[in-house]
């Protein structure tokens, strides 16, 4: 009696908690289908990456002595969606049992629910447990909790993990030590991310991503494709970090610098959202890097923080608030999402161009281009949550709704009514100034908030404070920018309101908030 176990395209983990159950005679069934490819236009980077490491994961198996059958995309029997494919495997397999390991998100939750209703067979869902907490765990975390926070949760997993703890205290008597990891950044040098030359898999799937898929989102092409395909090249990425990117990680971690893409970030949440990499092995490498001496502790703490704090934190919210987090809007913003998140030729905004240029070109934008960039633009806005979250889920290699949407629609957005965030992450251009050099290249001035050069990020800012003041007057956290707000004058409320208004005319008009030389002499 053989079995078969369907591993979707993020489940690449040679320990899945449901290959464990298989026996040797038992099958594995991968597919390539139309139906993920497209739910949402995916960057053409995160389909060619997923589509070459389900590619290489399936011949690993195959190595390893497992029966595969692989469908590729445009195999002509091919049904184009993943509960489709199981059927029709079924119906020419006979299988005894099918297998799954729960999937990511829940519109694939739904759909296999539904799926086990029809089957002729039983389709066994297993619990996956490649993250730290699990669902019941963090349920326990929850309860009893009106306002819970990441720093809460994060403490318990560093004392379940034993994570950078000395016994029952945190290494360097402190839990975080974010202050020190505000620096923007100096004239240093940033290291290169590793390469390594394409192999036949991946040139194959990159053609085929270029010829099928050309109306979505982004550059791909050999030479910008560097994204590890596979464990091994997940492990050179994540041995680069800690030698080269960790020991500056902490101090700028929030910076923005033109033309520098990645700074010291780590790149590897591609790889840990597929499973070529585990979140424990990352933490583990990290804390020995500060334990040999290699790295300073508020690096190696603010790194940490990430993958066992924000990670599985903002995994078990989702799973924890959905089906309903997703109809969230409680700012009600609704303005079309600017034609320019899709093409930075159409803004002048240097800080907005460069985070949509990168994203354009690498599938890729650093944690502070998302949120204070791009994010933050989003909301002082009021851009439409269902577009900006659907934006966030194409645009980014390692975007998976379960990761993307309590960050987007919950810390980006604030749309969650303060779930996921105690206060909005809204910022004038001050910000943006003080963490990058973006704006000494910029048209605009960032100095200044009424004038016609004004920097956007300023009036919109403050017309989203006006806005949202009497929902806002009831968060301590927000009082002190309020009583800013309140020593304004009426005229310069006026000027803010009516530069806010003309800049959203002009790019619901023309795509573009750039002024036509044109129309500029009428002003
Ligand atoms: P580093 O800065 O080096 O951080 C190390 C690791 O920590 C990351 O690889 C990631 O696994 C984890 N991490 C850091 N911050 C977060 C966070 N807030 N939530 C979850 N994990 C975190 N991350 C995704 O993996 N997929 C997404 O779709 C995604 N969408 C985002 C949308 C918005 C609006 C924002 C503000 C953040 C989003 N993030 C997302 C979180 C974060 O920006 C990325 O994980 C990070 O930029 C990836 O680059 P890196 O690997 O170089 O990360
Ligand atoms: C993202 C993605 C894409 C683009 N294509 C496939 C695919 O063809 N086959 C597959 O099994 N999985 C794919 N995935 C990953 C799934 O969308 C992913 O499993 C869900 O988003 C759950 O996280
Ligand atoms: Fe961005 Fe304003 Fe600075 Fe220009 S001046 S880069 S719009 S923050």
């Amino acid at each position: 009696m053989t079995r078969c176990c369907l591993v979707l395209g993020d489940q690449l983990s040679d320990r899945l908690s449901s290959l464990n159950y298989l026996e040797p005679e038992d099958v594995v069934l991968m597919v390539e289908v139309w139906s993920e490819a497209s739910y949402v236009k995916h960057h053409k980077q995160k389909i060619a990456l997923v589509f070459s490491a389900m590619r290489h994961f399936a011949d690993e198996l195959r190595a390893n002595g497992r029966s595969v059958i692989y469908v590729p995309l445009t195999d002509p029997e091919n049904t184009q969606s993943l509960t489709s494919e199981v059927e029709r495997h079924q119906r020419s397999h006979h299988f005894s049992e099918w297998l799954l390991t729960e999937p990511g998100e829940w519109r694939l939750k739904a759909a296999f629910d539904e799926l086990k209703a029809t089957l002729p067979v039983p389709l066994q869902v297993v619990h996956d447990d490649r993250f730290i907490c699990s669902y019941d765990d963090f349920q326990a975390f929850l309860k009893g909790r009106k306002q819970p926070r990441m720093e809460h949760f994060y403490r318990k997993i560093r004392q379940s993990t034993g994570i950078l703890m000395d016994g029952g205290d945190p290494v360097g008597g402190q839990w975080n030590f974010d202050h020190d990891n505000r620096k923007a950044l100096d004239q240093r040098a940033t290291p290169n991310p590793p390469q390594w030359p394409l192999d036949s898999i991946t040139e194959a799937v990159i053609e085929l991503v270029n010829t099928r898929l050309t109306d979505h989102f982004g550059v791909l092409d050999g030479a910008n494709f560097q994204w590890p395909v596979n464990r091994e090249q997940a492990l050179l990425m994540l041995d680069h970090f800690i030698t080269a990117r960790l020991p500056s990680f902490g101090d700028f971690q929030d910076a923005m610098v033109l033309g520098k893409d990645t700074l010291f970030h780590s790149l590897i949440s591609t790889s840990l959202n597929l499973g070529l990499l585990r979140p424990m092995e990352v933490c583990q490498a990290a804390e020995e890097a500060y334990r040999q001496g290699h790295a300073p502790i508020n690096a190696v703490e603010g790194f940490i923080r990430q993958i066992i704090g924000w990670r599985e934190y903002v995994r078990g919210l989702y799973w924890a608030y959905m089906p309903d987090y997703q109809t969230r809007n409680s700012l009600n913003a609704s303005w079309p999402l600017p034609a320019f998140f899709w093409d930075e030729s159409k803004t002048g905004m240097v800080c907005l161009s460069e985070a949509i240029r990168n994203t354009r070109e690498n599938a890729y934008a650093h944690h502070i281009q998302r949120l204070m960039v791009t994010g933050n633009f989003a909301l002082i806005a009021g851009c439409s949550v269902t577009e900006v979250c659907e934006w966030y889920l194409s645009v980014y290699a390692d975007a998976y709704e379960w990761v993307e949407l309590p960050n987007t629609l919950g810390m980006a957005l604030f749309a969650d009514d303060g779930v996921m965030a105690s206060k909005p992450y809204c910022a004038s251009g001050k910000y943006i100034d003080r963490m990058s050099d973006y704006c000494k290249s910029c048209r605009y001035q960032v100095k200044e908030t009424e004038t016609q050069n004004a920097c956007p990020f300023n009036y919109l800012y403050w017309d989203f404070l006006m806005t949202h003041q009497e929902r806002f007057r009831s968060n301590p956290r927000m009082a002190m920018i309020l009583r800013n707000l309140d020593r304004f004058s009426e005229p310069k409320l006026a000027a803010i309101r009516s530069r806010a208004m003309e800049f959203r005319a002009r790019v619901e008009s023309t795509g573009s908030d750039v002024i036509a030389s044109s129309q500029e002499s009428l002003l």
